[in-house]
């Protein structure tokens, strides 16, 4: 039996929430028994070996047998990217030119069903956990600069998982999963090294990120520290490639290697250097022409990070991820044409994402995977493949789907919940009573099951933008959208996502028995779910009382232990006299290229 679907039943034993599933439940309990009349007791395929734990166990003690040959565990890298739009790649159409993403797309796995969270921090935390926001507390927004609060200590991450199963783990890039505290930091979340920044949206050349007024710092890190040695005022792209190419270099290819490279592109701002903006001078929208040269450039960065996979020995027993980690955003040059919303709303085009797998290790190569596939399950299907183990106390909100991916197989994800966030209760018309006394559909919530999609609340920006097209002077800065001509006071939407995966007919009138069912099951869900972490901005965090640097400032880390907390003081007081010393420099006009840069696109 499908752990996953026993969770389900268990956790929401309620019958009604089962009707949507039942069908679909037989059908694959029927497959089952069949498999282990076939196939004796053990399923000889992964994907249903994981659908039981007895099997799981059985399997750990197969593989404890075996120790003595050569690890067969593969090197994982695993490239997340910012604000990547479902039609900002090559093979979705896009007028912008990803040869290399087409090419490792194209002899690997496209995946086409597969689900991302609006934004950063929501998909990164559930990428790093497995688990949904309503179970890790992290169901409203970002984790903004400013605020106490980062991806639970409490909640096990992929680097600890991996890390535990022999890996060498290094990250290189975009954090954005808090950093109040020391113990929030990557290298004390599992990564054996990190090279990046906190936050995200920074200059992608000084590495300063402003938070509003006053609240101006420097954001690039090597560990836990600021990396002031190691800046040379590149653009990071290319410095974060750089970088985990040296990474590449100095590891020892015989021993399992997680590399998780979060790029900062190609999120705003709209930094590029020039040599990539040559081949879109057609594009005359100017916000789209830079989107489509950083887009460029980062398909160059994958270019030379798969070389070098190749030269240094580890692309044979490699496999690659890459994933965006939301929608794109049309304000700033992203496109998700033809899918609905963008970038931070509950519309496809926020949450259906561009991502595939290459891997010589993958059964069926040059294939598409339409399977329904979440980040969520990258935490149980690499776990999995690097023979980590999983416990079913864990509860993961995640499958492992590499069957599905590697051989096409069934597997066993049904249903995503996209989210439940109930301090965004801004639609004024939202109420019980449009929920059926069921649900208050002021919440903004989004649930996927099968083919159907519900949305409550407020989705957030709901027109569609068409590929900007302009050829006018005076609205090369401007992008033009198709409105909606929809009531304002709606709260609850339905679609069937496989018939009209652009969302423009809403079935919720004409399924009221589905929407009703749908709605049960978010209250179940929401019975699950922890209390929201979004805690008050702390004027702590100004990166001014923290020699100029954005890190770790709540002070209640003294009380745990006094003498590390002077080690801190002293380090503080260091970075502080280099950011003064440098600050000097720069009045004096000194004559570092990377502050004329910081100026020309002052964030
Ligand atoms: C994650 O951490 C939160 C906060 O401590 C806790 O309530 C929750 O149970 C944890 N979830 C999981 C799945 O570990
Ligand atoms: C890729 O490598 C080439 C050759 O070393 C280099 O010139 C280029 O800047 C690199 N590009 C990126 C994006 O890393
Ligand atoms: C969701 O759960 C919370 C906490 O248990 C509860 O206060 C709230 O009323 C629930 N919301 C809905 C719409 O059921
Ligand atoms: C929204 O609320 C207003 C005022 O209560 C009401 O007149 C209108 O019919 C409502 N719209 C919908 C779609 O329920
Ligand atoms: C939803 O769309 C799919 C694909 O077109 C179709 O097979 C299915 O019957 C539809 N469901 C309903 C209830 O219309
Ligand atoms: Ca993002």
């Amino acid at each position: 039996m499908n752990n996953a679907t026993i969770n389900v039943i268990v956790r929401f034993g309620d019958v009604a929430a089962a009707v949507m599933a039942r069908k679909t439940i037989t059908k694959m309990l029927f497959l089952w028994l069949l498999l282990n009349v076939l196939l004796g007791y053990v399923a000889q395929t992964r994907c249903y070996q994981q659908m039981s734990w007895e099997n799981w166990d059985a399997n750990s003690q197969n593989r404890e047998n075996e120790l003595d040959k050569p690890s067969t565990q593969p090197h994982i890298i695993f490239i997340l990217v910012d604000d990547q739009g479902f039609r900002d790649v090559g093979y979705h159409g896009s007028e912008i030119k990803t040869p290399t993403l087409d090419r490792l797309a194209a002899e690997g796995v496209k995946l086409e069903n597969y689900y991302v969270q609006p934004l950063c921090s929501p998909s990164r935390s559930q990428l790093m956990t497995g688990r949904y926001q309503i179970h890790t507390g992290l169901q409203h927004s970002i984790i903004r600069a400013t605020q106490p609060n980062c991806l639970p200590l409490e909640n096990v991450t992929l680097p600890q998982k991996l890390k535990a199963a022999g890996y060498d783990t290094h990250m290189v890039g975009k954090w954005h999963l808090g950093f109040y505290k020391r113990g929030c930091m990557p290298t004390q979340r599992g990564f054996d090294t990190f090279f990046g920044s906190l936050l995200g949206s920074g200059d992608y050349y000084s590495h300063y990120k402003c938070d509003g007024a006053g609240m101006c710092g420097y954001d690039l890190h090597e560990g836990e520290e600021a990396a002031w040695e190691q800046d040379l005022g590149l653009y990071s792209t290319l410095m974060f490639t750089q970088k985990a190419v040296s990474i590449l270099e100095n590891h020892d290819p015989r021993r399992p290697l997680f590399l998780y490279m979060a790029y900062q592109a190609v999120h705003s701002p709209l930094q590029v250097p020039e040599r990539y903006l040559e081949r879109y001078k057609s594009i005359p929208n100017i916000y789209r022409r830079k989107y489509a040269a950083m887009v460029s450039c980062l398909d160059e960065a994958v270019h030379n990070l798969t070389l070098a996979l190749k030269r240094y020995g580890y692309y044979d027993n490699t496999v690659l991820v890459y994933s965006s980690d939301n929608g794109g955003q049309p304000l700033v040059g992203g496109s998700n044409w033809p899918l609905r919303g963008s970038k931070a709303t509950y519309w496809e085009g926020g949450i259906r994402a561009v991502g595939f797998v290459h891997s010589p290790l993958l059964v069926k190569k040059r294939t598409k995977c339409r399977a329904l596939i979440h980040i969520t399950d990258w935490f149980p299907t690499l776990v999995t493949l690097g023979e980590g183990t999983l416990d079913e106390d864990m509860n993961l909100d995640g499958y492992d789907v590499w069957e599905a991916i590697s051989e096409g197989r069934r597997c066993p994800r049904q249903d995503i919940l996209h989210n439940i966030d109930p301090m965004y209760v801004k639609a004024k018309n939202g109420s019980w009573k449009a929920g059926y006394g069921l649900w208050n559909t002021a919440i903004r919530a989004a649930l996927r099951v099968g083919h159907w999609k519900l949305l409550t609340g407020n989705p957030g920006y709901s027109d569609w933008v068409p590929p900007q097209t302009f050829s006018n002077q005076m609205l090369t800065k401007r992008w033009h959208n198709e409105r909606v001509n929809w009531d304002r006071g709606k709260s609850v939407w339905l679609f069937n996502i496989t018939a009209d995966p652009y969302e423009r007919t809403d079935l919720s009138q004409r399924y009221p028995l589905i929407v009703k069912k749908m709605l049960m099951r978010l209250a179940q869900y929401n019975r699950t779910a922890v209390p929201v972490r979004y805690p008050a901005k702390d004027l702590r965090s100004n990166p001014q009382y923290n020699g100029g640097v954005w890190g770790p400032w709540y002070k209640e880390e003294k009380r745990e232990g006094e003498r590390e907390g002077e080690h801190r003081n002293r380090e503080t007081g260091r970075s502080r006299q280099r950011y003064t010393d440098r600050k000097r420099e720069e009045l004096e006009g000194g004559k570092r290229e990377i502050y004329q840069r910081v100026r020309e696109h002052s964030c």
